[in-house]
């Protein structure tokens, strides 16, 4: 099956988390995705947290999946020399260095588009071009916190609090990936390349549009009614963290069910949207509620909600989490289990539609990684290994049109 981004050739000089996503990704859809590492130690992440020793890591295999790797020192004449054949006929090059990297290797975007004026070249920077911060590295959680997810996450009565979720990192690189794609479409109209900057900052804050929206609403009026502050605590003049409170507006909470007391994983996320008042009130055997004024708007449930969610854990607290969704799922109403990575990783679901995927490994035998979340009609995205250092140096150089001497020459010198 030919895949949409077969023929796309791309110079993955990308390490670490936010730049090898989005390169994977435009691996999996096809893309001829070539990884540039330094000879002798590659990406910093094939060391980072073994499990297994002198096998790459999980943090390196679950990042570059449908990969090649071509080792090639770029500091040296010889590598800049192999590097620039690579450009002259490469579609794009990421990268994700700290700032000034890829200018003090030589390669400024003006060079670059000396070399190939059709190439797009993407980057990833902790913050924009321009920004009283752009000389900072960067790492995950600094962005969370410079994006404002940590100020917006936890408890009223705790600190800022990161995400698990890779907000900085991944989302960035998928941030670059939607980039990447838009510059080729726009290369097929003007024939130009072009570059394409992402920031880690900019990209947690567009995950937080919501909490813009509810600083605007405080300042307007001075509380934020589906918070669960209001009506009894107090608001400053920035957004508080709402603990579990639904981000859109919708009031939720992850409440307890049986057997909380030994699993902490023993939960759901219980969501009381608007119009699934009447099903939930008959769901939980309080028909009483559906009228009554005390509880008939969200406007007037607001002020007690957590006795709500009180009455609600006292009806779970019979039911597993998942007993409990099997219920509340025929009356319409918007719930979740609490799941663990253990559950996720053995989901048969997860495992039919290919987004928990168990991968053949040269060294590692198989290892379990995450698949294309993104499903096509007309493709199946397959996830191959990751590849070991350097094991298709030779094939990359053969193509560039180096001989064997040559190859040989180069790797005397360590320049691959
Ligand atoms: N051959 C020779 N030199 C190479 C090379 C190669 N193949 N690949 C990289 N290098 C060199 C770079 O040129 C750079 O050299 P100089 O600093 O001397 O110019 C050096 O390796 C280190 O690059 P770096 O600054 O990117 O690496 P770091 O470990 O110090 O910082 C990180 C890591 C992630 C903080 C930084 O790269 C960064 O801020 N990147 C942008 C933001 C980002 O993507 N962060 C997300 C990381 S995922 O959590």
């Amino acid at each position: 099956m030919t895949k949409p981004l077969e023929g796309v050739k791309i110079i993955d000089f990308t390490h670490v988390q936010a730049g090898p996503a989005c390169t994977q990704l435009l691996a999996w859809f096809g893309a001829d995705v070539i990884k540039v590492e330094r000879p002798g130690s590659g990406d910093v992440t094939r060391n980072q947290l073994r499990d297994i020793p002198d096998a790459d890591a999980l943090y390196f295999t679950m990042l570059n999946s449908n990969k090649k790797s071509l080792t090639l020192d770029t500091k040296k004449p010889e590598g800049k020399e192999v590097l620039e054949k690579l450009i002259r006929e490469s579609d794009v090059l990421v990268e994700n260095f700290g700032p000034g990297a890829l200018d003090r290797m030589g390669f400024s975007w003006e060079r670059l588009n000396e070399l190939n004026p059709k190439m797009i070249v993407a980057s990833v920077k902790g913050f924009s071009d321009g920004h009283h911060y752009d000389d900072l590295k960067v790492y995950e959680n600094v962005a969370q916190c410079a994006g404002g997810a940590a100020s917006t996450t936890g408890f009223w009565d705790g600190p800022p609090t990161i995400s698990a979720a890779a907000l900085g990192d991944s989302n960035t690189g998928m941030h670059l990936a939607i980039g990447i794609l838009t510059a080729l479409l726009g290369r097929d109209k003007t024939g130009k390349g072009q570059k394409v900057a992402v920031s880690m900052q900019d990209s947690v804050l567009n995950l937080c549009r919501v909490k813009l929206r509810d600083q605007q609403r405080l300042e307007r009026v001075g509380y934020l009614e589906e918070y669960p502050q209001y009506p009894h605590g107090e608001f400053s003049d920035v957004v508080p963290r709402g603990g579990n409170a639904g981000g859109g507006g919708q009031p939720g909470w992850v409440l307890k069910c049986k057997g909380w007391e030994t699993d902490p994983n023993a939960y759901i996320y219980f969501t009381i949207q608007g119009h699934a008042w009447e099903p939930i009130c008959k769901a939980l055997g309080k028909p009483e509620w559906i009228d009554d004024p005390a509880y008939k708007t969200a406007e007037a449930r607001q002020p007690h909600i957590f006795e709500i969610f009180g009455t609600i854990e006292a009806w779970l607290s019979d039911k597993t989490k998942f007993e409990a969704v099997d219920i509340l799922r025929k009356f319409d109403i918007p719930c979740a289990p609490v799941l663990t990575m253990k559950e996720l990783a053995n989901d048969p679901s997860l495992r039919a539609s290919g987004t928990i995927v168990e991968v053949p490994h040269k060294k590692r035998g198989s290892y379990l990684t995450v698949g294309s979340p993104i499903k096509f009609s007309d493709m199946k995205p397959e996830v191959t290994a990751s590849p070991l250092l350097g094991e298709h140096t030779d094939e990359v150089l053969a193509g560039l049109g180096y001989s064997k001497q040559d190859i040989f020459n180069l790797r005397e010198i360590k320049a691959v």
